[in-house]
């Protein structure tokens, strides 16, 4: 396993409407896009950092990954994901290494990125994502 960067950091937020204004405030440039993720049951809201981004998810759903995250600890960080240049040997590794894999074999994220999760308890506690851009 070797990512290259990381892609970005999940932020589980009540409110977009809220958050986007702070976010845009304190990072001092705009949201440039939100998109619903309806197979996650969130929406989402995207700001560019230099090579990384902030990724602002609102649930769409109380039952929800990310309705579920916030009514047991609150708003905050959710995950944090790392770009990787070949997904399917990443987890393939992930998975020999004995790490739990909550998706064994990549799906469509947000912005199009084939994506992939590993289990919080067997990562020390941080959900953890894998991702690929294709394109
Ligand atoms: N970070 C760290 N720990 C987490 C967590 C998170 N984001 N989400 C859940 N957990 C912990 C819980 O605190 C709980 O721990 P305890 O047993 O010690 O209390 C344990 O994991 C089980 O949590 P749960 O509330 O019972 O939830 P589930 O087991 O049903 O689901 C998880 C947990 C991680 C498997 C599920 O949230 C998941 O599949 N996540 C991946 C998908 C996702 O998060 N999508 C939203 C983002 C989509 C996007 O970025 O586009």
């Amino acid at each position: 396993m070797k990512p290259t960067h990381i892609e970005h950091i999940g932020i589980a937020v009540q409110s977009l409407d809220e958050a986007i204004p702070f976010y845009e405030k304190m990072l001092g440039t705009p949201c440039y896009a939100i998109e619903e993720v309806a197979e996650q049951k969130v929406k989402t809201a995207f700001f560019k950092i230099g090579q990384t981004k902030i990724e602002l998810l609102e649930s769409t759903d109380p039952e929800g990954p990310v309705g579920k995250f916030i009514e047991k600890k609150g708003e905050g960080i959710h995950h944090i994901a790392f770009a990787v240049d070949n997904l399917e040997a990443h987890l393939k590794d992930a998975e020999q290494q004995g790490i739990r894999l909550i998706d064994a074999s990549p799906r469509k994220g947000a912005e199009g990125l084939h994506i992939a999760f590993l289990h919080p308890k067997s990562t020390f506690g941080v959900l953890t994502e894998f991702c690929e851009d294709k394109k």
